[in-house]
């Protein structure tokens, strides 16, 4: 099997869109988590992301053990903390929070994260990380203590992004915060995009199919969506195969 970060390349390349479920492993109850991902599997999702900002230690590994179980889709850990790492995954979104100025969000917390990925098969991807401003405070912000990029500051946004490409990243993550009012702008993507040759994700506050297809024909090459799935598991039905 080829690996995610290919997978990902490559559907860039083709112009095929992908799309990430994130299940926040402090929200899924265990006993949900079969009926969940049967739903993921009978959608257009691509890929199944897991993470939160707040998880107590052991709490991951248990539900990616079970999600694994249940599909053969790549599961790839969107960790809020080193704890989070788990070798039950196929693969980590190895992120760097380049939005801020905090240096654990820029390497400290990479460094503590080296002794817990040795020995495992994870495929450690590494991604520049930038917070949206949304109007309101995210936990992404309480957590790292970081300010997010003003939307109106668009030369900063897309020189960041570019940053993030030119040191090394290969992926680029544009992120309003988990249960967003306001989806980042297309406007907003059309301009990273511009300037990135690497794949784009964006996510944070999706909720419609319009958001949706919209975001992607701004030029998001991958889409997360996490709350609109956990208040309103119909939203499944407007995405099947
Ligand atoms: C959050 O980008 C993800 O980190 C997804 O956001 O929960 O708002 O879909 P939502």
């Amino acid at each position: 099997m080829s690996s995610i970060y290919q997978h990902i390349i490559t559907a860039k390349a083709k112009g095929e869109k992908l799309l990430a479920v994130l299940i926040d492993p402090d929200k899924m109850k265990l006993e949900a988590v079969s009926s969940f991902i049967s739903k993921i599997n009978q959608s257009i999702a691509t890929h199944i992301f897991v993470g939160g900002s707040e998880v107590d230690e052991g709490i991951t590994e248990i539900l990616v053990d079970k999600i694994k179980k249940h599909t053969s889709l790549p599961v790839v850990l969107f960790p809020g903390d080193v704890i989070q790492i788990t070798d039950k995954a196929d693969g980590i979104l190895f992120l760097s929070l380049i939005s801020g100025r905090n240096p654990e969000y820029l390497i400290g917390k990479h460094v503590e994260a080296v002794s817990r990925l040795k020995g495992t098969n994870l495929e450690v991807i590494p991604t520049g990380y930038l917070l949206i401003e949304n109007g309101k405070e995210t936990s992404v912000q309480r957590v790292s203590k970081t300010k997010p990029i003003k939307r109106s500051e668009i030369q900063i946004i897309k020189d960041t992004a570019k940053a993030g490409e030119f040191l090394g990243m290969k992926l680029i993550y544009l992120e309003a915060g988990s249960g967003a009012t306001h989806a980042i702008e297309p406007e907003i993507i059309l301009k990273v995009k511009q300037k990135l040759t690497i794949p784009l994700i964006v996510g944070g506050g999706i909720k419609s199919i319009a958001e949706l297809k919209s975001a992607y024909n701004a030029g998001a090459d991958l889409l997360v969506i996490g709350t609109a799935f956990e208040e309103d598991e119909a939203f499944f039905n407007d995405i099947k195969k």
